[in-house]
């Protein structure tokens, strides 16, 4: 029998004497090799048992599999409702709503500050009348359905009650989830809308409501997709999440609640990337991890115990460049999720880098999941890695790396106090410059973008959502809505929701009152907002990690040269707006913007999110910039870009420049140039040849790269 030295010495003639040991940005090195050597002291123990590493079902797939749960939502209720139609005729399980970001942050459609937002990200709803229209043939007893929601979360669980309720199904019957996961908005998602403390009491009533009359439903859905989509590695999103599941679970007992009358409809969500392995490791280390933590926590019921999670394939992995290829990606991972043990799974659509998903793109990616399910005899094994060597160390080496952070946390007082510190956003964030720079290096692979890219593209069908005309419909039926209601019984509910928010009453089970009497999700919002207050902040872009990377690059030395050539001419240094309009809280790109202009010398002012057109226009000219580089995310350029360039040129400032980047589609090019706008970056940019273009706008003309070094 051959030994491990025998294997060592091997392996090195093979490859010279190379290192074969591949550091994570996990901060783990993991090996080419592993043997009995390092499982000796590990036993993962039995799937439905404690500690559950292996599944929280004792028969996990080949008693069910996992539900296919797609996320979707996009126009008018009528749309979507036939859109979920659709799909559940074809072989989707669960439904998952995705509104829009007006509808998130506790706007109804018709508020000034969100004309640009109306039905484009998700589905607008302003009313009860639109839920029940959302799930009109859909019997809320019998389909489960998931809701993205964590700003306006309740107005649209209240909603969604007396939805359930008009349909006759009691709420007891009522089967499903929500979001309501209001610290990883703090930190990476921004759909928040109050501060923290009135927005984490929120939660505990939430948990204390459903766990008293909804027995079926999970009352939070813990999610660091959010994180990795931000670019935390893994093991951030892992620690982090499992240690906002601990502080939510802390508050809901400080508000006077028994752990095991909740615990078991607390529930996860994570995204699954591309590192396979890692990600498979990952979802076995979460519930060892999270068993560990209602251990301590003093739960007594083995299902207060049990992580149960949703997986969605990562959106960041995907690519507007050669977009069949997210086909294949998004198979990959979700391959992943399956044999990490996930109970739910929504799987991205081709055109995920560009838009929402059409029908096509919908049916490829659904199908992903149904082929695995129905195809493969995948599911016929139950935790088919359980006891590989490299997956059980790997998972282990997960846990203890990710309890250190996890104890960092709690030395810091909890999840709360480190958000409020702002050091898990701030690690995450280094996190994905080092990415960045990596990936525009041409270090980290990405076929289509860095590496194997084609000479020309053809554009592919994509979804196009006209906002205006939703946004029209969505005010005839507020107007409607209101005409039918009784004024002053709908104004005395409100009074009592504001009064209860005021005081210690349970906002949720007030707010159901409100939506019986047909207050608005506006209206609801605004009477917590007037005791609560609306939150908001600035960026802080982090400094020095992209810069960094690129040291003694020649090009980035060339591009440095230029900005000081810049400063030479005009007296200062560039100076340029990094503008968020609308309600798109997407702050990734915008930061790592702020971040790399930053280090090659530029000032840089980083904009608060939310601006209308006209404030961005008014910080640009206070700000005195040369360019505004303007970043949207959620679909709403076409209507808010045009409308800065306006302002610019209404107040005489029509020379400060206009860029646009983020998920822009090539069908809005021409439309944008047209506007006004003297540079588009789309996704998979490299932030080198960005800042090449951006200083060659300003004036600089840049010489080759050969001439600058010397
Ligand atoms: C499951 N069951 C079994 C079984 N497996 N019974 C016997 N044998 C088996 N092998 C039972 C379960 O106990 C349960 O019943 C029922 O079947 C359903 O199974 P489940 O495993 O609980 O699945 P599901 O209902 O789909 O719930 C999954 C979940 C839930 C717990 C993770 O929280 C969920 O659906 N989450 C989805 C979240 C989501 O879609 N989020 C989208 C975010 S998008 P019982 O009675 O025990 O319940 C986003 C993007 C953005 O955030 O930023 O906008
Ligand atoms: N419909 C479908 N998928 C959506 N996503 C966001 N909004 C929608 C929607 N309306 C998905 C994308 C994105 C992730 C946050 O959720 O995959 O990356």
């Amino acid at each position: 029998m051959a030994s491990l030295n025998d294997w060592n010495a091997a392996a090195a003639k093979e490859v010279k004497g190379k290192d074969l040991t591949w550091p994570t940005p996990e901060g783990i090195a993991v090996k080419p090799l592993y043997t009995a050597e390092d499982t000796a002291d590990l036993d993962p123990g039995l799937p439905g048992f404690a500690p559950f590493t292996r599944g929280v079902r004792a028969s996990m797939y080949a008693g069910r599999p996992w539900t296919i749960r797609q996320y979707a939502g996009f126009s008018t209720a009528e749309a979507s409702n036939a859109f979920y139609r659709r799909n559940l005729a074809a072989g989707q399980k669960g439904l998952s709503v995705a509104f829009d970001l007006a509808t998130h942050r506790g706007y109804d459609s018709d508020h000034p500050r969100v004309t640009g937002d109306v039905g484009k990200a998700g589905v607008a709803i302003d009313t009860i009348d639109d839920m029940k229209i959302l799930f009109d043939g859909i019997p809320l007893d019998k389909m489960s359905v998931s809701m993205t929601m964590n700003g306006a979360v309740i107005p649209i669980l209240a909603f969604f009650i007396v939805a359930g309720e008009e349909q006759g199904v009691p709420q007891a019957l009522l089967d499903g989830t929500i979001q309501n996961d209001i610290l990883k908005e703090f930190m990476v998602r921004n759909t928040y809308i109050y501060p923290p403390e009135p927005s984490m009491r929120i939660i505990s009533d939430i948990i204390g409501y459903t766990s008293a009359n909804m027995p079926k439903f999970n009352s939070i859905s813990i999610s660091g997709y959010h994180m990795q989509e931000a670019g935390a590695t893994q093991l951030q999103e892992l620690a982090f999440t499992i240690a906002d599941g601990r502080e939510y679970a802390k508050a809901a007992m400080a508000s006077g609640l028994d752990l095991d009358a909740f615990a078991g409809r607390l529930s996860f969500f994570f995204a699954i990337g591309m590192n396979f392995f890692m990600e498979i490791a990952k979802l076995r280390a979460a519930r060892k991890l999270w068993h560990r933590v209602m251990t301590d926590l003093g739960a007594m019921d083995e299902r207060s115990k049990m992580l149960r999670t949703h997986c969605q394939t990562s959106g960041v992995s995907l690519t507007e460049q050669d977009p069949y290829n997210n086909v294949i990606r998004t198979t990959v991972e979700a391959m992943a999720a399956m044999l990490g043990g996930t109970q739910s799974l929504h799987t991205n659509a081709l055109d995920e880098a560009i838009a929402l998903p059409t029908d096509f793109s919908a049916r490829i990616a659904r199908n992903t999941q149904i082929v695995l399910q129905e195809e493969t005899g995948m599911t016929k094994v139950v935790d088919p890695l359980g006891g590989s060597y490299y997956i059980e160390s790997l998972t282990e080496e997960l846990v203890d790396k990710a309890w250190e952070i996890i104890q960092r946390v709690e030395a810091d007082g909890g999840m709360a106090k480190a958000v409020a510190a702002g050091w898990p956003k701030a690690m995450i964030e280094e996190a994905s410059a080092a990415r960045a720079a990596r990936v525009d290096k041409g270090e980290d692979t990405i076929v289509g973008v860095n590496k194997y890219k084609l000479a020309e593209q053809d554009p592919i069908d994509i979804l196009d959502v006209d906002n205006v005309a939703v946004r029209e419909s969505q005010i005839a039926r507020i107007a409607r809505s209101k005409a039918g209601r009784d004024e002053a019984k709908c104004g005395a509910v409100l009074d009592a929701l504001r009064e209860g928010a005021r005081g210690t009453e349970n906002v949720l089970a007030l707010a159901v009152e409100c939506a019986r009497q047909r207050a608005t999700l506006g209206e609801i919002s605004a009477a917590m907002e007037d005791v609560f207050g609306r939150y908001g902040t600035n960026p802080t872009p982090v400094s020095g990690i992209y810069g960094g990377a690129y040291e003694f690059d020649r090009e980035w030395l060339g591009l440095k040269d230029g900005v000081a050539a810049l400063e030479r001419r005009n007296g200062r240094v560039p100076r340029m707006l990094v503008a968020k309009m609308g309600q798109d809280g997407h702050d990734r790109g915008a930061n790592l913007v702020s971040s790399a202009f930053g280090d090659l010398g530029f000032e840089v002012v980083p904009g608060p999110l939310f601006q209308t057109p006209s404030e961005a226009a008014r910080l640009a000219i206070d700000s005195d910039v040369d360019v505004v580089g303007a970043s949207s995310l959620a679909a709403g350029q076409k209507t808010l870009i045009p409308e800065l360039i306006g302002h610019l040129r209404d107040a005489g400032r029509g020379d400060i420049k206009v860029i646009a980047g983020g998920v822009i589609p090539a069908q809005d090019y021409q439309y944008l140039r047209d506007a006004g706008v003297q540079g588009i970056f789309g996704p998979g940019t490299n932030l080198v040849e960005a800042a090449g273009e951006v200083l060659r706008l300003l004036g600089h003309n840049l010489p080759p790269i050969e001439e600058t070094v010397e």
